[in-house]
């Protein structure tokens, strides 16, 4: 049973250094859209999730008018300060901590972690991390849960939207999520992931600006709720299709991930994907922290270490860095300016 009729959706897993280098671009062609909607199997189409995002993409164009032309400034400000609560904990929490163990978090940070993780509503840590670790290992192959050769939809949104490729699972249940299965934390979000997500992306970011400054609880369930929260998924999910089709590869120029600035800049310093490919367990998932690489992230973490909430920070040597440079790179690189370390 193959997920799709198109012939290069067939081949089986294979290590992912020896696509082909030619340059992709995104360019819409009709023909090709409509010959991969007629081999679609709408069997595997997951209805209630395309109704469910339907529905979240009507109500947050309508949360955009009402943050334009309704909703009182503290409700946007406070929608800004749950983009980012969300964001780290899907970039601090559940991607440099969880998913690559990129450094260590005591049991007060990983708390707080958890709950910025949930307010992000992208699936428990456990899930997320387990799909993120196969789509490392099995990059762009049919078990890689967002494979990019099924296209820019597919490897933004549709794949929640459709049933896994059974190489995802065969090839998930291979890994060891021990370490998972040993976070209390981890497994504590798990199992009440439903209650605990319902309550804190769209509950209380309802609720807290109805009770402290009177906002009307439709304004604050629409921007708050809905808008902040389709903002931060598509963000996210631009980690998979954009920085997985658009950018430079200075550093391995035989794989899809891309140095991409702009994703960079909105996902808290992620975009650096080519990078981040080469060497998944660096906690800057870049060659650089800091502002100039728009790494708010890696800002935070250097925080949390100075405090003592953090530690193991691992990185990556300049040589090792630019050994792979000069071996695999595509010759784009361009060495930081000073002021950049
Ligand atoms: C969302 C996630 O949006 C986004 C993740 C993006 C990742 C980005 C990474 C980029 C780097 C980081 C950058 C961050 C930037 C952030 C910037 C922020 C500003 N291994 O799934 P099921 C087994 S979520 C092993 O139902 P179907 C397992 O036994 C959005 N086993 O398969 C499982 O049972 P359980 C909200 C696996 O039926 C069973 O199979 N959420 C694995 O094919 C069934 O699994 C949604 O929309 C594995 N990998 O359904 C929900 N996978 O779990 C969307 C599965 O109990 N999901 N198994 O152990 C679904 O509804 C379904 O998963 C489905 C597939 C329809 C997609
Ligand atoms: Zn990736
Ligand atoms: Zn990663």
């Amino acid at each position: 049973p193959e997920q799709s009729k198109a012939p290069d959706l067939l081949e089986e897993e294979q290590p992912h250094h020896h696509h082909n280098l030619e340059e992709r671009e995104i360019h819409i062609d009709l023909r090709k859209i409509y010959a991969d909607l007629r081999n679609l199997d709408w069997s595997k189409v997951v209805w209630r999730n395309v109704t469910l995002f339907a529905l979240l993409h009507f109500y947050s164009v309508y949360g955009l008018y009402l943050a334009l032309f309704s909703v009182q400034w503290k409700t946007i400000a406070f929608s800004v300060v749950l983009y980012f609560m969300a964001a780290l904990g899907i970039t601090m929490g559940a991607h440099r901590l969880w998913s690559h163990r990129s450094f260590k978090a005591s049991l007060p940070l990983r708390i707080v972690l958890a709950i910025f993780q949930t307010i992000a509503f992208q699936n428990d840590i456990y899930e997320w991390a387990r799909d993120h670790r196969v789509h490392h290992k099995y990059s762009e192959t049919d078990a890689d849960p967002h494979n990019a050769r099924r296209g820019f939809f597919f490897s933004h949104m549709g794949w929640l939207m459709y049933r896994k490729h059974p190489s995802v699972i065969a090839r998930g249940k291979g890994l060891d999520l021990s370490d998972l299965q040993n976070d209390k934390v981890v497994m504590f979000q798990r199992k009440f992931y439903l209650p605990l997500v319902v309550t804190s992306c769209f509950v209380l970011p309802t609720v807290i600006p109805w009770w402290y400054w009177d906002e009307h609880l439709v304004n604050a369930l629409m921007v708050a709720g809905f808008l902040r929260y389709t903002i931060v998924l598509h963000i996210t999910w631009f980690v998979n299709s954009l920085a997985h089709w658009v950018g430079t590869k200075p550093y391995d120029k035989s794989i899809y991930p891309s140095q991409n600035p702009m994703v960079a800049y909105l996902a808290l310093g992620e975009g650096w994907h080519n990078y981040h490919h080469v060497f998944p367990w660096d906690y800057r998932t870049a060659e650089l922290g800091g502002l100039v690489n728009y790494n708010i992230t890696s800002l935070v973490i250097d925080f949390c270490y100075k405090i003592g909430l953090a530690s193991d920070l691992r990185t990556v040597t300049p040589a090792m860095i630019e050994r792979r440079i000069q071996r695999t790179g595509d010759g784009s690189y361009q060495p930081p300016a000073a002021t950049a370390k």
